[in-house]
Formats: structure tokens, sequence, C-alpha cells
């Protein structure tokens, strides 16, 4: 697909979810290398980057993006001509979209042992590393039943029960609020996540702050579900999560809106949950206490104190 045309579906959410937004990404870039009409490598170069800064700058929040987007424009590092530079991003590419589609298979496996027969779950928005986990306990023959919020303003709680019904799960819909009235039915939360802190802070939907409160106070277990490549390397050194704030029209129709002179319409696409209310963030190589999330960016992203400084050297 073209570059700005993936480029926009991402900005507009018709390309939606952190994995797949970074899956997309990394297409577009492959695609982009392969259709550069240059036998130039420093105008190839200075494209692919372009096309990096405009992918990334499509939505700030999902870390998965710069991630992905990351390690594919790391395959260029000492290439010495366009043939070679297409070649090794087409092999970074299609090796990240592979990894990245085991890795929520590999989630699934892992976070359905989590799962016990009979289990109620309660999930929030639509990410398909939490849907991994309940369809893996589901294929594995344990009769759970599932609570998915609406999800407001963009409802992806309805391509969640589309998903849900299609594999036979009996689940009920319910509105943003009305989790605390349930939450003593539910056993078990699962959510997905855009980004995850050095100090275990899980950023998603907004909306999963409260829900993660709801189900601390009710002493209900709360998981989240995430690849690797949404651990935020650069918050080792404090560097914040950018929440996105959307466009207004989202949550109320500008014509009302009009009316409202004194009414500021606010619309935080995602929310931080402190790493306190999560038991569990649970990756393609294993389930960690948030406590961990160090470790794995430090150990298996390879991204210490040290390779930083190397940076600023
Ligand atoms: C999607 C969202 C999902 C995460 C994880 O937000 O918050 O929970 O992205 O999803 P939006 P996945 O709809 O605004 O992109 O597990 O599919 O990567």
């Amino acid at each position: 697909m073209l570059l700005n045309e993936t480029a926009e579906q991402i900005r507009s959410m018709e390309i939606r979810g952190a994995g797949r937004i970074a899956r997309s990404a990394v297409a577009a870039l492959r695609d982009h290398a392969a259709g550069l009409d240059t036998s130039d490598t420093a105008s190839f170069l200075r494209s692919m980057k372009e096309a990096a800064d405009l992918l990334v700058a499509t939505r700030p929040t999902a870390v998965s993006l710069p991630n992905a987007v990351q390690a594919v424009m790391r395959s260029l590092e000492g290439v010495k001509g366009v043939e070679e530079g297409r070649a090794a991003i087409k092999a970074a590419s299609d090796s990240f979209i592979l990894s990245s589609r085991h890795a929520v298979e590999w989630i699934g496996e892992i976070g359905a042992r989590h799962i016990s027969d009979g289990d109620v779950i309660l999930t929030h928005c639509n990410s398909e590393a939490a849907l991994s986990c309940i369809l893996t306990a589901h294929r594995e023959g344990k009769a759970i039943e599932v609570f998915a919020t609406e999800v407001r303003p963009r409802n992806q709680g309805l391509l969640t029960i589309q998903a849900l019904n299609d594999a036979g799960i009996p689940t009920n819909f319910i509105v943003d609020s009305a989790v605390r009235s349930y939450i003593n039915d539910v056993d078990l939360v699962i959510t997905g996540a855009d980004a995850i802190t050095v100090n275990g802070a899980v950023v998603n939907k907004i909306g999963t702050a409260q829900i993660a409160l709801t189900a601390h106070e009710a002493r209900t277990p709360m998981l989240v579900a995430a690849e690797t490549y949404k651990f935020a390397p650069r918050t080792i050194l404090g560097e914040r999560i950018a929440i996105e704030e959307r466009e207004t029209a989202e949550v109320l129709d500008p014509a009302i809106a009009a009316g409202l002179p004194h009414v500021r319409v606010r619309n935080p696409a995602f929310d931080v949950t402190p790493g306190r209310y999560v038991d569990l963030i649970v990756t393609e190589i294993g389930a960690i206490p948030p406590a961990m999330a160090y470790m794995i960016i430090r150990d298996h992203l390879g991204w210490g104190i040290g390779e930083f400084h190397k940076a600023f050297e």
C-alpha cells in the first residue's frame, strides 16, 4: 500500500490497535523502499528516513509504532547501495511482521494458562493480544464468559463482541460506566497495552485506569497482554509517553458544541494505569509482574542505560 495512504489510515484509525499499527507501518516502509525510483543511495536513505518520520508521527501513544519502525530502519545501517537497502528493509519488515504474529499466538497460550474453566473475564477496547488469551482459553475447552465494554467514543467494543460472538463465547456487552456494577461477577480483567513504561505502568485505551482501580478495589486480578515491543525503552530516562488527544467531534457533535461556548470537550484516547494495579503482564516470552518491566527493556530489547549513553557520545 502507498505510504501516505497507510499513514492516513493509521491517523484516522481505519488501521488501529497497537500491533496492527506496527505491522502496517513496517509493511508500508517495505513497499515504499521497493517502489522508490532512485539508484542514488543518499536519496534512498533520505526518503526512507522521511517515510519513517511520517509513519511515526501518525499516532503518538502506541510505542509499538516507533519501536517497529526503528527495528526495520536499523537494517539500513551500513548498507552500500539501493538494492541492498531494499533487500534489508524487506527482510527486516517481513521478519517483524512474522514475529509480531507469533507473539500474539504465544501470548494467547501463556495468557490462557491464567484463565480457569468457568472464569468470567472482563475486557476493554479491542486488543488482539488480550483476545488471543480469551480465544485460546475457549479453544482449550474452558467454559468462559466475557464482559466487553462499549469503549466510547470510537466503540471498539463492537469489534470485540463481533470476534467473541464469532467464536461462540457467551458475552455481555456493557457501557463503560457499568464496570463497577459487574466487577464482583468478574474473575479476571484482561486488556491490551499501547505502551508499558520502565516502572510497569500500562498505557492503554481511555478507561483502562478506571477499570484497573475498580478491579483492585474488588480484589479482581488484572492481566495485561502485550508484546515485548510495546515496552518503551526511553522511559528509562524519564521520558513520558505522550497521550494522544483526538478530535473533540468524536465525543460531541460540533453543531451542539458550537452552542456551548463555555464547554471545553476533552478527548484523550489513552490513560495510564500504575503498575501497582496490574497483577501480571503477559508477553510472548512469559508472564511477568510489572516491576520486571526494566528487565524486558534491558535484557530482551537490549536497551540498558549504557545504550542511551552511547547514543549521546
Ligand atoms: C487500541 C487499544 C488496544 C491496544 C492493544 O486503541 O487501546 O488495547 O492498542 O491492542 P485504538 P493490540 O483503538 O485507539 O488504536 O493488542 O491489538 O495491539
